[in-house]
Order: structure tokens, then sequence, then C-alpha cells
């Protein structure tokens, strides 16, 4: 699935956001420590190798919603933006977090003058978030930020499993 907003390329595609070798940027759903997990988080750190947890924990604690970035050493990208999702609950703040975690993100990737960034569904594992409202969020925030854009011209939300392809897609075709 794939949609042009502007002049950015927004997609989602099934797969593993450690072998994107051709994005700039790729973005880490980590924890507020930075210290590495399990999830992506931990698919991440094993790609990367023992030096990303190293950079990572030296810029921690974080927030929920706040993003830092590091280099992305052994993977085959330029920089690891790492974010905070919000572990899902009803509190007002929760959503708005979840699309801090987009905005910071995509503002670190202009920082960097990088072309193309890559996500995972940030807060849809572990973390609990839905997933149709965590696509809807993760969408409607990039496709906004799209018209402020000056660097980014590709995102692309790499999902790990067909329920959560369909969730980010579904979110994708209705963005008006
Ligand atoms: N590529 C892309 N997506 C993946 C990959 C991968 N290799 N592996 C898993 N996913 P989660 P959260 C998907 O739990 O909910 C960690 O322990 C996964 O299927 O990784 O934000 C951190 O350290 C799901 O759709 O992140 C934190 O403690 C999505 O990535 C906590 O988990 C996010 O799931 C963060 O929880």
């Amino acid at each position: 699935m794939q949609r042009q907003i502007g002049e950015l390329v927004i997609e989602c595609v099934h797969g593993d956001i450690t072998r994107q070798a051709d994005i700039d940027i790729i973005v880490n759903a980590a924890n507020k420590q930075l210290k590495g997990g399990g999830g992506v988080d931990g698919a991440i750190n094993r790609a990367a190798g023992p030096e990303l947890v190293k950079a990572s924990r030296a810029l921690a604690p974080i927030e929920a919603g706040q993003a830092v970035i590091t280099e992305a050493f052994e993977l085959p990208n330029d920089w690891v933006v790492h974010c905070v999702g919000p572990v899902y609950s009803q509190k007002p703040e929760v959503p708005k977090q979840l699309a801090a975690c987009y905005r910071n993100a995509l503002a670190l990737a202009e920082d960097k003058q990088a072309g193309s960034i890559a996500f995972p569904a940030i807060s849809a594992g572990i973390y609990g978030y839905p997933l149709d409202e965590a696509g809807a969020i993760a969408v409607q925030t990039v496709a906004e930020r799209a018209r402020e854009a000056v660097s980014i011209e590709h995102v692309r939300f790499v999902l790990f499993s067909e329920d959560v392809l369909a969730a980010f897609s579904e979110a994708l075709s209705e963005l008006s």
C-alpha cells in the first residue's frame, strides 16, 4: 500500500525493519532507559551490535513521546532514532504521546537532512496499543508533518505481521 501526499511517498510494507538497506534512518520502539528490550528493540539491537545500546543508554532516560538519535553501527542505515511510545491506557495524554513520537522522529530526521525514514508500529506490541488506533495516529501524524517536510521524501512503515499491516494499510487508504 502506497500513497503520495504532496512531495512525500508514504508506504506500508510487511517486513523486518532491520533489513531496510535503502532507507537512511530507522526508528526503534524503545523503553525509557534506552537499555534494549524485546520486540523490535531486541531485533534492532541484535542487528546493530553491542555499540548501539551503549550509545542509546548514554542519552537516557527519556519520556514517552520523546526521541533521540544515534549512529546505526552494523545496521545498513545511517542513523537510528529511539522513540518511547506510551503504554496503552485511556489516559488523555496517551494518543498525544504516540503522535509526538512520530513528530519528534521526523524532526530529528530533518535535522540530519535525511531523505527516508522507516517506522515500526510504535506501542502496538508489548505496550498494547490497539492496532487500528495506532495505525490511524501514525499515518495521520506523518501525513500532517509531510506538509512541512523538506528533506524527507519517503516514509515507510515496516509492519511485522499481517494484522498490523492490514490496520496501517487501512489507515493509509482512508487518509483524505
Ligand atoms: N521489524 C518490524 N517490526 C517488528 C519487528 C521487526 N524486526 N519485531 C517486532 N516488530 P514492540 P512497543 C513489531 O513490542 O509495543 C521492548 O521491550 C511488533 O510485532 O517491539 O512499543 C522495548 O524495549 C509490533 O507490531 O514495541 C519496550 O520495553 C511492533 O513492532 C517495549 O518493548 C511494536 O512492538 C516497547 O513496546
